[in-house]
């Protein structure tokens, strides 16, 4: 994209080194091997991910949307002139919501998409730049640490932090105060941040959400194994594996698991790394926790984020909050 009004900055690349996989090795030779969500992201996994925001059973995209979409208006009164920075960014359609919302302010609005895909992130820039006439775009491609560590040391302007999706509900408990850290971190004192959580609900619902019918949701598990075999060079052999996702009503999170359907070894060779697979074992790719706004408001309190407004929908299925530091 040659256009004056975007740049991209690499923080992390699709280069292959030993380096950056070792939170794979890490999370496969525990005794519940896991993976990082991060993974799931590449350029097929986060087309995958659009594909899921568009089924009928996958309810929290479009609730989210419904409720940026009726509320995009008064958040800007909240806050007032401030430059976007966004966690996660993907695709960036629910965020057109609020960059019209922001442009009627008129100012120079900035906006600063974070996405550890570099594909989406310029597709969704390219359509962005079209789309925003005098929209300045600053893309950045790389983990939110990095990132973020980034935008704290270059970047002195109001701004509000858009971690959207519920994209918080793949942290645990301990990275979800790590992350809140980092977050509260990089924001100076009266700065927002504008968090997205997926709401607790009845089981079937959230379980149909991630068993859609059609399997796009099992592609986009199993898509995670092809993504390590490139990075890695690995031999993941998907059809040895099934996707599942349940509701653990204990822990309020939905937990997606690759079960593997005989016993076998796959390798990651540039790792150096054999994993040896029961029959039955199970990876869990992903954690995807459902909040209850009351809790998450005083959590986040106890992190310096005052809540300033809540938003839900209807059905109070999603939750919407402006946090301030
Ligand atoms: C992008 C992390 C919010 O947890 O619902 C969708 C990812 N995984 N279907 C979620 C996901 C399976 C999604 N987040």
């Amino acid at each position: 994209i040659n256009n004056s009004r975007f740049s991209l900055e690499y923080f992390s690349n699709s280069e292959v080194t030993k380096d950056d996989g070792q939170d794979v090795i890490n999370s496969l030779t525990k005794k519940q091997k896991t993976l990082p969500p991060r993974y799931f992201y590449d350029a097929k996994g986060s087309q995958l991910f659009e594909d899921i925001c568009q089924l009928s059973e996958y309810y929290p995209t479009r609730t989210e949307a419904s409720i940026l979409k009726q509320y995009a208006n008064d958040i800007t009164k909240v806050t007032g002139k401030v430059e976007l920075i966004e966690l996660g960014s993907g695709s960036s359609t629910k965020t057109r919501f609020l960059l019209d919302a922001y442009q009627t302010l008129d100012y120079p609005l900035t906006y600063i998409p974070i996405d550890v895909s570099g594909s989406i992130l310029k597709e969704s820039a390219n359509s962005l730049l079209t789309d925003y006439p005098t929209l300045n775009i600053q893309g950045k491609v790389g983990t939110y640490q990095q990132c973020l560590t980034n935008i704290k040391a270059t970047d002195k302007q109001p701004k509000m932090v858009l971690f959207l999706g519920s994209t918080i509900g793949n942290f645990n408990h301990q990275e979800c105060d790590r992350f809140i850290d980092l977050v509260t971190d990089s924001l100076n004192s009266g700065d927002y941040f504008l968090l997205g959580i997926d709401l607790q609900k009845p089981q079937e619902i959230l379980e149909a959400a991630y068993n859609d019918i059609q399997g796009v949701t099992a592609a986009f598990n199993l898509n995670m194994l092809q993504h390590l075999n490139w990075k890695f060079q690995g031999n993941f052999d998907i059809n040895l594996f099934k996707h599942q996702a349940i509701y653990n009503n204990q822990e309020h999170q939905i937990e997606m698991y690759l079960i593997s359907n005989q016993a076998h070894t796959a390798t990651l060779q540039i790792l150096d790394l054999a994993i040896d697979f029961a029959e039955g074992e199970t990876i869990r790719t992903e954690i995807s926790r459902k909040f209850n706004i009351e809790q998450m408001t005083k959590y986040l309190a106890n992190k310096e984020l005052v809540l300033r407004h809540s938003y839900t929908d209807t059905k109070q299925w999603f939750g919407l909050l402006l946090c301030q530091k």
